[in-house]
């Protein structure tokens, strides 16, 4: 009997890895892609497409974002995302019925990595940065499982290393935010550009504080890296400039220098004259004979 019930709870532990696992491997599948466009255009936080072409340096990539990350209830959002060397610039288009605005609904990026396991916190670390309409913006660290807790207030505190804006146009929620890459704290994450965020849990949702509940997804983060240097048209014609002018004088002293070879010296010019004279005086004598 006692080896039947070991045999039992041996049985469920093994089960419950197979479940953890194939869970685990349901959130890698179901990771979106996004690449993070290099920033060409700057952001006016505004909380909406200030100019047409103010986010068309970023490729838009569709989410549904799950309620608490698994559903059923899920909303449409769209997201472009987009960075330099300092920031993670983000415009989070969430669908969402305007009877349901709340000052402080929010849209957020968060990141959790090191994983630590049972008991909570089940992440070493975990960022978030959020910009409600209110246009509040808030930078927090160390969830588990039931608070976030802000930078401002840690010990030793932290800095809001968020800035945006977010207004509701009647159908669509917008959260225009950019948080720093690698702001050196430890409460936030820390990104390079030209890095793959794939470790860990990269997750970008919206927070309605009227319900006190949350839609996200999980996302994959492909960073920009710097574009190749491009020298400026000016540079360019700079160059051009002073290589014809290199060429030029290269030119002039190679003639000069040749000239001057060609040219008999005033010392060769008086040996040919004494030959000369002499050739003739020569001459003369001999017919003179
Ligand atoms: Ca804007
Ligand atoms: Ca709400
Ligand atoms: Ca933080
Ligand atoms: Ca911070």
């Amino acid at each position: 009997m006692e080896k039947k019930e070991t045999s039992g709870i041996v049985l469920l532990v093994l089960m419950l890895g197979l479940l953890k696992f194939a869970f685990n491997i349901q959130l890698v599948e179901a990771k979106v892609s996004v690449t993070s466009g290099w920033l060409s255009f700057p952001v006016a936080f505004d909380g909406r497409m200030t100019k047409a072409e103010e986010w068309s340096d970023a490729t838009p990539v569709d989410l549904t974002l799950l309620e608490r990350h698994v559903g059923p209830r899920n909303v449409s959002a769209r997201v472009w995302i987009k960075n330099d060397h300092t920031w993670l610039y983000m415009m989070h288009r969430v669908e969402w019925p305007a009877w349901d605005t709340d000052p402080f609904d929010g849209g957020y990026i968060e990141h959790f990595w090191d994983w630590i396991d049972e008991p909570s916190p089940l992440w070493a670390h975990s960022d978030l940065g959020v910009v409600v309409l209110g246009n509040t913006t808030l930078d927090c660290y160390g969830w588990d499982e039931v608070n976030w807790y802000n930078d401002l207030y840690a010990s030793p505190p932290g800095e809001d290393n968020v800035e945006g804006a977010a207004t509701h146009d009647g159908t669509y929620y917008w959260f225009e935010f950019r948080k720093e890459l690698n702001s050196s704290e430890v409460y936030d994450f820390s990104f390079t550009p030209g890095q793959v965020v794939e470790t860990g849990d990269l997750l970008v949702g919206i927070w309605d504080n009227s319900k006190r509940d949350y839609f996200e997804a999980f996302i994959s983060l492909h960073l920009s890296p710097p574009p190749p240097f491009v020298f400026p048209n000016i540079v360019i014609l700079a160059g051009v400039v002073v290589s014809i002018a290199v060429i030029a004088v290269v030119v002039v002293v190679v003639v000069t220098v040749r000239r001057r070879e060609q040219k008999p010296s005033k010392k060769g010019l008086h040996d040919l004259l004494n030959t000369l004279f002499f050739q003739n005086n020569l001459t003369r004598r001999i017919l003179a004979k």
